[in-house]
């Protein structure tokens, strides 16, 4: 994820860019002046950023009152930084039409850079700097002492682990509905965050914050919606078998009673607190089980001993692999792997690149398993992602589209094979072939796609005013009926702020990026293997080791953000459009198998 901040020691820049902009307001300004404008930005918002990096890093790994105050300073110069070159910036709107391409493409994205646009009222905006850091750290302060637990108080990773493993449906309840407290005394900030977003929003020249969040993708904000209709549409039929199967099993061990056999499954029944990847619930839904296929990563990574720091070297190993330098010394350093006994910390996993350049990091709480084995190769694509655009100028650090940073580590990911973890030695013997491997990963790559979708989907609709605050609640739990099928097994009403309950609300990272690169991935893995020459199915298919595949994933990383991101994709796999068929056919012998199993059944809710 990317993190941006501020700077205190701008007064006496902006006094210099406060007459410079005087005295070319005297003249119609020209190209070489939107070009000198440009500049002065990027260089100044890259000394913002970094300070901002400093101090959010801070804030995240020891959260107190103090690094809150500090990071929520930092965030507010950054807000003020980009409203004031925002607004200063349309006196070049008359001579768009004659600028070139990038510098045209950096005035849109300096507008559109901000998750969260400040009021140019500066009161205001400190006022939503404050609010959404605070949020932020009541998210990652959140414990529930259970009663059930024997008094315990838990965190999130610790009821996440419950979660995992505990197939009781009253303690999975207990534990979802404890952390589910954690989220209403956000509701009457998020209300507030929303007013004031949009406000800043507006200052921008936007409608509201929808239009700015998706603004991003190089074509109208209609036609982006459409899309990812258009893309889920594809993907429905998938998702609605693996749950009228998973819905079915789960049927066989709560019974009739507590599963509706036609209806909504409940949402803490799922391996996950916001059902949104139900792999930990592989056990019963092997389609061969017992030893045959599955593999039990968790139990091989502890059987060797391997400790949180030796899970982040294999995936440097996979990265290295491709061709690409190893991590910097002072990522291993710098990095925080373990949950710290002795303070508040932001535990959900990030990368960060604190100078733009080398100072590479993640943060991670890291538990010994494969979900956190996965994850950490989701953090190192978005490091070695940075790493390879770091040259380019400002404006152009980042990805193609937030769907493509979120994609990367993924992509690798997908060639975490048995062949692979054999190579590594991680097990002894690879499991005959079966259908085991791409059960477990549809269940989280399948089961995620209505996830990834909805919770835009909320937003958008919060942002443009077509939710009311009177129905927040409500208008969330319709959406996860909706495009999840999955249901609250206790009574939820407008006193609950469930939306809030996951990390990206209260810290307002947007989300469709992840709806987007759970399709990426696919398609940049069917063109990666196709271009590695492999044979037989795609979920067989590993890159580990091939270095001609990596350069070319890299010169792709390259390009930033300075080219429209079709123009990227194409760089990588010769398509230009986002595509769902890659995903369908990676899937289709479990595709298959799963409309057998659901022949007589009534799928559906
Ligand atoms: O937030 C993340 C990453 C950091 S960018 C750990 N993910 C989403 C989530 O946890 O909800 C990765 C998958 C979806
Ligand atoms: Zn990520």
């Amino acid at each position: 994820m990317k993190r941006f901040v501020v700077m205190v020691a701008v007064a006496a820049l902006w006094t210099a860019g406060g007459t410079a902009a005087a005295k070319s307001v005297a003249k119609v300004p020209d190209v070489v002046d939107a070009e000198a404008f440009m500049k002065g930005v990027e260089a100044e918002l890259m000394s913002l950023w970094i300070y901002q990096s400093r101090m959010d890093w801070v804030r995240n790994t020891y959260i107190t009152d103090d690094t809150e105050a500090l990071g929520a300073r930092a965030n507010e110069a950054v807000m003020e930084f980009v409203g004031r070159k925002g607004a200063e910036a349309t006196r070049f709107d008359a001579i768009r039409a004659r600028m070139p391409a990038e510098l045209k493409r950096k005035f849109d994205l300096l507008k559109m850079s901000l998750d969260m646009p400040a009021p140019r009222d500066a009161g205001k905006r400190a006022e939503l700097a404050g609010i959404s850091t605070s949020m932020d750290s009541l998210y990652g302060k959140g414990r529930y002492c259970s009663k059930r637990q024997g008094g315990k108080c838990l965190n999130l990773v610790e009821m996440t682990e419950l979660l995992a493993k505990n197939r009781d449906y009253d303690d999975l309840l207990d534990v979802w509905q404890g952390w589910h407290k954690v989220s209403p005394p956000m509701r009457p900030s998020y209300l507030r965050f929303v007013e004031l977003a949009n406000e800043g929003a507006k200052d921008l020249g936007f409608r509201n914050l929808t239009e700015v969040w998706t603004s991003r993708y190089d074509m109208p904000p209609a036609d982006f919606q459409a899309e990812t209709d258009r893309l889920f549409e594809q993907l429905k039929p998938l998702y609605q078998d693996l749950h009228c199967h998973v819905r079915a099993k789960l049927v066989e061990k709560y019974g009739a009673d507590k599963v509706p056999p036609a209806g909504p499954i409940p949402a803490h029944l799922l391996g996950n607190m916001w059902a949104q990847e139900w792999s930990n619930l592989f056990d019963m839904l092997a389609p061969e089980p017992g030893a045959a296929g599955a593999i039990d990563l968790e139990a091989a990574l502890k059987t060797r001993k391997t400790d949180e720091r030796a899970m982040v070297r294999y995936g440097e190993g996979f990265f290295t692999s491709l061709g690409l330098p190893p991590l910097p010394d002072s990522f291993w350093v710098r990095s925080m792997f373990t949950k710290p006994a002795d303070r508040e910390v932001v535990c959900h996993a990030s990368a960060w690149d604190v100078d733009q350049k080398d100072d590479l990091r993640i943060k991670m709480c890291i538990q010994v398993n494969e979900e956190d084995f996965t994850t950490i190769h989701h953090e190192l694509g978005h490091n070695y992602y940075q790493r390879a655009y770091n040259k380019l100028s400002t404006l152009f650090l980042n990805s193609a589209n937030d769907g493509f940073h979120e994609a990367l580590g993924d992509l690798i990911a997908l060639s975490v094979t048995p062949k692979y973890l054999k190579e590594l030695g991680l097990i002894d013997r690879e499991p005959p072939e079966s259908l085991n491997p791409l059960m477990k990963r549809a269940l989280d790559k399948i089961a995620f796609l209505p996830w990834g979708l909805l919770v835009d989907r909320w937003r958008w609709g919060v942002f443009d005013g077509t939710i009311a605050p009177e129905r927040y609640n409500q208008a969330w739990w319709d959406l996860r009926l909706k495009y999840q099928g999955v249901a609250p097994a206790v009574p939820r009403s407008e006193d609950d702020f469930d939306p809030g309950a996951k990390y990206h609300i209260p810290s307002n990272v947007p989300y469709t990026r992840y709806f987007l690169a759970a399709i990426l991935q696919f398609q940049f893995h069917r063109a990666v293997c196709r271009q590695a020459g492999h044979k037989g199915p795609l979920h067989t298919c590993s890159i580990y080791g091939n270095k001609e595949v990596g350069a070319r994933i890299n010169r792709m990383m390259e390009m930033g953000a300075s080219r429209p991101w079709p123009e990227a994709m194409k760089a990588l796999t010769g398509e230009e459009r986002m595509d769902a068929t890659a995903i369908i056919e990676y899937f289709a012998p479990l595709h298959a198998w799963l409309k057998e199993r659901n022949k007589d059944r009534k799928c559906g809710w």
